[in-house]
């Protein structure tokens, strides 16, 4: 039986690929979390873990010997960022290193991805979109900036050291349970909370113009394990839908499902520093090497988030 180990796997994206490769792939899955977090999954084991302690790096992979490594732990917000640039670094690079220097020391070499973002490409000029992995990356933003560090990491270790590394520049992904610090879940817990009279029926938005290429939490994880399972070691791989819509876009089909009607007001604070305008993944890459496509609708996934939020 293959074994993964899902470093940062109690956040929202861990949860989905813990039970996708237990479930669907029948691996022996082992997760790490964070001391303060919790996390109850059957047949899932799990360990704590802080990524800034390479002792505790190397005490994991000595229990656990994986087959494949999935690194997900990160600071992995945008807003975040801006208030917390120095933990961000540390987190995402440092944390980064340590992971990758633990895995150095292992005989028997894992398959590791290593799960950056879209936001690295930040500001993509006309011709550059639907973006392609081998585009000039301009961050945008601080957690932008420590996903391309993490990213140039990842190829120099599979490089120096002929280590199994693959990157994934993973574009927005959403589904119930989701943070509401990201936009659709954010919409929707407002819209939930109005609907059960908790707030007035006033929804509070950012940027509406932005556009942002969206995909089901649930297709993500399986783009995932292909490219654990397939990716050339060193190389980087779009996951995205290849379609980018505009957040208000998204708000209308959120605010369709509203039971009842809602007023829409741009609330400056929630606008950021810098916001890149349009992010849309070319997926040619992905697609040529695993034939994997979204397989869950867009107006699917914001029905099931709002529901997640109902039942809050
Ligand atoms: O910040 P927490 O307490 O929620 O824990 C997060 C965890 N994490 C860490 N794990 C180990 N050592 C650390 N020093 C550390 N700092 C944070 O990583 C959380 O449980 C996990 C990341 O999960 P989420 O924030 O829910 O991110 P999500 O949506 O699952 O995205 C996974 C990956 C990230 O690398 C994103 O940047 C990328 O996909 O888009």
């Amino acid at each position: 039986m293959k074994k993964s180990l899902i470093i940062g796997g109690a956040g929202f994206v861990g949860h989905y690929l813990g039970r996708y490769l237990r479930q669907e792939l029948q691996q022996e899955v082992f997760v790490t979390k964070m001391p303060q977090e919790t996390f109850e999954e059957e047949q899932i084991k799990v360990l704590d873990l802080n990524i800034l302690n390479p002792e505790e790096i190397a005490k994991v992979i000595r229990e656990v010997q994986p087959d494949y490594v999935f690194h997900l732990a990160a600071q992995s917000s945008v807003a975040a960022s801006w208030k917390n640039p120095g933990l961000t670094i540390d987190v995402n690079v440092k944390g980064a290193v340590n992971v990758l220097e633990g895995l150095r020391s292992m005989e028997r070499q894992p398959r590791i991805l290593l799960i950056g973002s879209g936001e690295e490409y930040g500001h993509l000029k006309a011709d550059e979109v639907p973006v392609k992995e081998e585009t000039l990356l301009r961050p945008g933003n601080i957690y932008a900036a420590t996903k391309s560090c993490q990213n140039m990491l990842g190829k120099i270790y599979a490089q120096a050291y002929g280590m199994q590394v693959v990157m994934v520049r993973a574009f927005n992904h959403i589904g119930p349970n989701q943070s509401p610090v990201f936009v659709v879940a954010d919409f929707c817990r407002q819209v939930a909370e109005i609907e059960r009279g908790k707030r007035e029926p006033v929804i509070h938005v950012g940027n509406l113009s932005a556009r942002r290429d969206f995909t089901d939490v649930r297709d993500v994880v399986r783009a995932y394990a292909l490219l654990a399972e397939h990716g050339t070691a060193g190389e980087t791989y779009n996951v995205g839908s290849g379609q980018a819509r505009a957040i208000d876009e998204i708000l209308h089909m959120i605010l369709q499902e509203s039971e009842v009607p809602i007023e829409v007001k741009v609330d400056p604070e929630r606008l950021r520093p810098v916001d890149v305008p349009v992010i849309e993944a070319d997926i040619t890459k992905l697609q040529k090497l695993t034939g994997w496509k979204p397989e869950i609708a867009l107006t699917q996934t914001i029905r099931e988030t709002m529901d997640y939020w109902r039942e809050q």
